[in-house]
């Protein structure tokens, strides 16, 4: 389709810009955008990858290392990462990007916090100027499932009314996160959206959906087959 080659574009282009030889522990973000990322680092040959080690955000993205032949890493033996590549739901002028769509973003922002280069690749679907115009659910907000209640009261006092416990579909209840914890989508208004700091003082709040200033670049797959960067 053209949204799956427009995220193939974004995901190839990103890589031939940001993984050098020189890399060697590298970010492997989650969702339906970074198997491309991967695809394109097996195709750098197994000389390349054969010193190098991969760090997971999550279940999938750790499946996804595992079934692509790479060297899974631990976290717990990289707090610095060369470079991470992953996806996101929408990125504004700023690369100010609203993350979470996969219920991943704890670890994401760990390991894009983590790295010396954090890179996003997404399809032009994403590519807004201001957050919440493209990616209506609202921002992901991660909550110790004690909590979830009254985090749902708190953010819906902060301005957010139609905030709710994102819902599993294949599961009976609530989605639960890899780190067994519940997703709160939190829509607020425009000029509000980019001030995380008061959803992540919330007792029981554990992440926000929202990362702002740490992307280096963002690459967006054009359904006519262009790449537009944002730096
Ligand atoms: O949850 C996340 O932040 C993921 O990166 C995800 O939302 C990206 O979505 P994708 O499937 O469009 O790559």
């Amino acid at each position: 389709s053209v949204i799956e080659a427009s995220k193939r574009l974004a995901a190839y282009t990103a890589v031939d810009q940001h993984i050098k030889p020189e890399h060697s522990v590298i970010g492997i973000g989650s969702g339906s955008t970074v198997p491309y990322v991967v695809e394109r680092i097996v195709q750098q040959g197994p000389a390349a990858n054969r010193g190098r080690i991969f760090i997971p955000t999550g279940f999938q993205s750790k499946e996804l290392i595992v079934s692509s032949g790479l060297n899974l890493g631990d976290v717990d033996q990289h707090a610095t990462i060369d470079v991470t590549i992953d996806g996101a739901d929408e990125v504004d002028t700023n690369l100010n990007c609203i993350k979470g769509g996969g219920a991943c973003h704890l670890r994401e922002k760990v390991l894009a916090e983590a790295a010396l280069t954090f890179v996003v690749v997404a399809d032009y679907r994403k590519n807004s100027e201001f957050l919440g115009t493209n990616y209506d659910p609202g921002v992901p907000v991660e909550v110790v499932p004690f909590a979830y209640a009254k985090v749902l009261r708190d953010l819906k006092a902060l301005g957010s009314p139609n905030a709710a416990l994102r819902m599993a579909v294949k599961k009976a209840g609530p989605v639960v996160s890899d780190n067994g914890n519940f997703v709160i989508d939190a829509p607020f208004a425009r000029e509000y959206i980019l001030n995380p700091s008061e959803i992540k003082l919330l007792t029981g709040v554990v992440e926000v959906g929202l990362f702002c200033n740490l992307a280096k670049a963002a690459y967006f797959g054009n359904a006519d087959g262009s790449v537009t960067i944002k730096r």
